[in-house]
């Protein structure tokens, strides 16, 4: 069986817990306390690199860090990653884009606001909340023409975003 090693308030892990859902597919769960310093162990970081969650174990043992990765991975084969090439690629743009305008601008400011970290980081939070504001102007540009990120179809994309 998959298994999936997570942290509950985590957005990135939210990803892939969504997908198992909407596949149905069975999965083994295993938290791990990133802020106790789980992520720093040597058994940890041979499974990511980086020390993150989530990272998704294979039934052979081989690992999948990043969250979009493991959806990427998941949805393998399914309409929500489909084999066309236009289609995958625009997937792939809202991916990235998720990356690099979503998660390091909005997804911090949450975690800012979550554990109370707000104001010790004001400096960085205005700046952050600016460059967020363009990320959502640009996600209704996106969507100004289409009911979901890659076209007519719900795709891993809108999960990541
Ligand atoms: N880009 C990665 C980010 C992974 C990440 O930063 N995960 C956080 C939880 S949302 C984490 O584990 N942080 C603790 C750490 O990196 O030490 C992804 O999309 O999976």
């Amino acid at each position: 069986m998959l298994t999936l090693y997570d942290y509950l308030p985590s957005q990135n892990g939210w990803k892939a817990r969504v997908l198992f859902g909407l596949l149905n597919i069975p999965y083994h769960t295993r938290l791990v306390s990133i802020f106790e310093g789980e992520g720093r162990t040597d058994a940890f970081l041979a499974l990511n690199p980086a020390g993150g969650i989530p990272v998704l174990e294979l039934e052979d043992g081989r690992t999948i860090a990043e969250s979009n990765a493991i959806l990427a991975y998941l949805a393998e084969g399914t309409p929500f990653f489909p084999a066309e090439r236009y289609q995958r690629a625009k997937i792939m743009q809202w991916l990235f884009f998720e990356q690099y305008h979503v998660e390091p601008i909005i997804g911090t400011l949450r975690f800012w606001t979550l554990t109370g970290r707000l104001e010790l980081n004001r400096v960085m939070a205005d700046a952050k909340r600016a460059a967020g504001a363009r990320a959502l102007a640009a996600l209704e540009r996106g969507l100004a023409n289409t009911p979901f990120l890659a076209g007519e179809a719900f795709s891993i994309a809108d999960i990541a975003v």
